[in-house]
């Protein structure tokens, strides 16, 4: 087991690789349209730093990006034939009769979802025992020769339907992986692989998310299979087009852990061509080794990274990370569950890092997310609203340079901002409250439609005469969360030490965690 997860990890560093190496090959000809004209800017040899500051600055992600990126929490459901196995990877040779979750009830599993806060969820179609959820017409290992509703059942479709009641988004996870399929390792599996994603794309309206896990191991043959990227990228595209494409793909990028921790430095904006194109191709023990260096190195995007870039990309973070130890329900684990107080620290560390969540919460055989799930997910839900219910720059009167614009950074929309004046190094938002406040997070957000610009930031207040340091960061991207030991001030400011050209604050807001969150 423990080779086996340890093996998850390996491929799913080269995912990564392959992700970034197939965007370093495009776009190209006859590709459909991967990018936009404004989330990908090829840099000239001639461009001089300063050119590739305004090239970067100017980078904006795709209205399908930018759409995922507001939705904060995403979660993912672990389901299937593993679930009945008590495995975390099947090896396709399991008998579809010992599938019936009798109680399942994807109503269920989205409300808890919802409940907790989460805006779109992503179901495990396929993972990589090859055994669909949906009854795909291309292979036998499916619910179709399960005893669950006779054979009749459609978990897509129930998923798709709940998903669409609670007005949540919905994402397929289709593991390129089968380790079930006859055809993995020879090319007829390209087919068979891109007749499956089409069921999926056509039969179950809409898809928002489409999630390629890059592992690739031994078929039937004993060979490795060659995936043929941008046909699956163009059928989403011509299918789904408002799909983003994660994380062996364009659109979304895996973080580099499956922690639930992100970078503190954490850029959207990276170089294309980080990962060569030659790496895509090779499937050696030399690309495994490369690749985790790349994609967990700690600053992917700063400006020593993209000096020698020679095309940037919008290519967010996405962090993925299971609520409990493993992605699929075991009962072993019920007493496993992260607490309320560890997923609080999990969202500071991603969603307040510049990237989206991705919680996995696996329901059980039954077909239930188990009550000590629910039960987390409740207390998690239950501080996060607490704290960030008030924003306590909001209570007093403010005295910013111009105090009218000033409301503009505390009217929860993320595209009305204040453009700092980017002329005075560092640039200063300074405010006055009416009285003292008691404050230990602060919370910023740039203006992601002018791009992402903001290198680094110190918040202060006033004691006396003196301004003293609350606490700094470098990035701070769609969100950034930063917490310090309570300060009480009536006058804070927030200097922007460096940035990208002029940034644009969409957000500013200090909270108190309530006792319970400390
Ligand atoms: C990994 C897979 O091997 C795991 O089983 C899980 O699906 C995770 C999200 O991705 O690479």
């Amino acid at each position: 087991m423990r080779t086996k997860v340890l093996g998850a990890k390996v491929l799913t560093q080269i995912a990564a690789v392959f992700a970034c190496g197939v965007l370093a090959g495009l776009p190209q000809k006859g590709a459909a349209q991967i990018f936009t004209d404004k989330n990908y800017v090829k840099i000239s040899p001639t461009d001089t730093e300063a050119d590739i500051i305004r090239k970067a600055a100017n980078v904006v992600p795709s209205p399908r990006q930018l759409r995922w990126q507001q939705l904060e929490l995403t979660a993912f459901i672990h389901f299937g034939i593993n679930t009945f196995t008590n495995k975390e990877w099947g090896d396709g040779t399991e008998d579809p009769k010992i599938f019936n979750p009798e109680k399942l009830d994807t109503r269920q599993w989205v409300k808890v979802c919802k409940d907790a806060g989460f805006k779109q969820v992503i179901l495990t179609a396929k993972h990589h025992d090859g055994f669909c959820l949906w009854p795909s017409k291309y292979t036998e290992h499916s619910l179709k020769n399960s005893p669950w509703k006779n054979g009749k059942g459609d978990i897509v479709k129930e998923m798709a339907a709940a998903c669409k009641e609670f007005g949540i988004g919905f994402g397929i996870y289709l593991s390129p992986w089968d380790r079930n399929s006859p055809y993995f390792g020879s090319m007829a599996y390209n087919d068979f692989f891109i007749n499956q994603l089409t069921e999926l794309l056509t039969q179950y309206g809409q898809i928002d998310e489409v999630w390629f896990d890059g592992a690739n191991g031994e078929g039937p043959s004993g060979k490795k299979q060659v995936y043929e990227y941008n046909r699956w990228y163009n059928l989403i595209r011509k299918l789904q087009p408002s799909a983003t494409i994660a994380v062996s793909g364009p659109d979304v990028r895996w973080v580099g852990t499956e922690t639930g921790y992100g970078r503190e430095t954490e850029w959207s904006v990276v170089p294309a061509d980080q990962m060569r194109n030659e790496v895509i191709a090779d499937n050696s023990q030399k690309a495994a080794e490369f690749a985790p260096r790349d994609m967990m190195d700690n600053d992917l995007g700063g400006r020593a990274k993209i000096a020698k870039a020679k095309s940037l990309v919008w290519y967010p973070a996405e962090i993925d990370v299971s609520i409990r130890p493993g992605w699929f329900h075991h009962p072993a684990e019920n007493d496993k569950v992260k607490t309320p107080d560890k997923l609080m620290d999990i969202y500071y560390s991603s969603v307040g890092r510049n990237g989206v969540l991705l919680l996995n919460i696996p329901p059980d055989k039954e077909g239930l997310i188990n009550e000590s799930d629910v039960n987390a997910l409740k207390g998690f839900k239950k501080q996060l609203d607490e704290t960030f219910a008030n924003n306590l720059l909001k209570t007093g009167k403010l005295t910013g340079s111009n105090p009218k614009k000033t409301a503009l950074l505390f009217d929860g929309k993320d595209n009305s901002y204040w453009k700092m004046s980017g002329k005075s190094t560092p640039d200063v938002l300074e405010f006055k409250m009416e009285k003292p406040q008691k404050f230990d997070v602060l919370a910023l957000q740039e203006n992601l439609e002018l791009g992402q610009r903001v290198e680094s930031f110190v918040l202060e207040y006033k004691e006396g005469e003196t301004w003293k340091k609350i606490t700094e960061g470098t990035t701070i991207g769609y969100k950034r969360l930063l917490r310090f030991p309570a300060v009480t001030a009536n006058e804070v400011r927030l200097r922007v030490l460096s940035s990208r050209l002029t940034p644009a604050i969409a957000e500013i807001g200090l909270y108190l965690r309530p006792v319970a969150a400390k």
